[in-house]
């Protein structure tokens, strides 16, 4: 089933000119960028990205974080590619994350984890209409 997943290059992916190697990564498992952007995101659309996490002690760290700078936004399609997109980056924590997966190679900790992934099918279309719809 061809899905549509929203991911998001953190801060120090390009501050770490790791963005090459990041799209290659989905690019050779044959899911497609199919939207691209760069942007500063806003308060705002940080506390609505991350609103499940608002009471968390990590929330104000995570939060200025992502502002650093400019992230990278993309909406990757093809087939399964919220699953597979999921799979590619690894498990939240880097230090648990497998070699191999985005997280596992190039994330530092639980906060600069480098990358996120919608989590489903109903979270992805969520977040592309928050990032893309105009
Ligand atoms: O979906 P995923 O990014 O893998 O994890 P979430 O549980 O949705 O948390 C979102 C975001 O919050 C995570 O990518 C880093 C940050 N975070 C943190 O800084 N410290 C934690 N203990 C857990 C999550
Ligand atoms: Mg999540």
């Amino acid at each position: 089933m061809t899905e549509q997943t929203l991911v998001i290059i953190k801060p120090d992916g390009l501050l770490r000119s790791l963005v090459g190697r990041i799209i290659q990564r989905f690019e050779e498992k044959q899911l497609q960028i199919s939207q691209i952007k760069k942007e500063e995101l806003s308060q705002a659309q940080l506390r609505e990205h991350y609103s499940h996490l608002a009471n968390k002690s990590f929330f104000p760290t995570l939060m200025s974080y992502m502002m650093e700078g400019p992230v990278l936004l993309m909406v990757i399609e093809g087939t399964s590619a919220v699953t597979r997109t999921r799979k590619i980056v690894g498990v939240t924590d880097p230090m648990e994350a497998e070699m191999g997966t985005l997280r596992g190679d190039f994330g530092v900790d639980k906060t600069r984890n480098l990358i996120h992934a919608s989590d489903s099918v109903e979270t992805a279309h969520e977040e592309i209409v928050r990032f893309f719809s105009k």
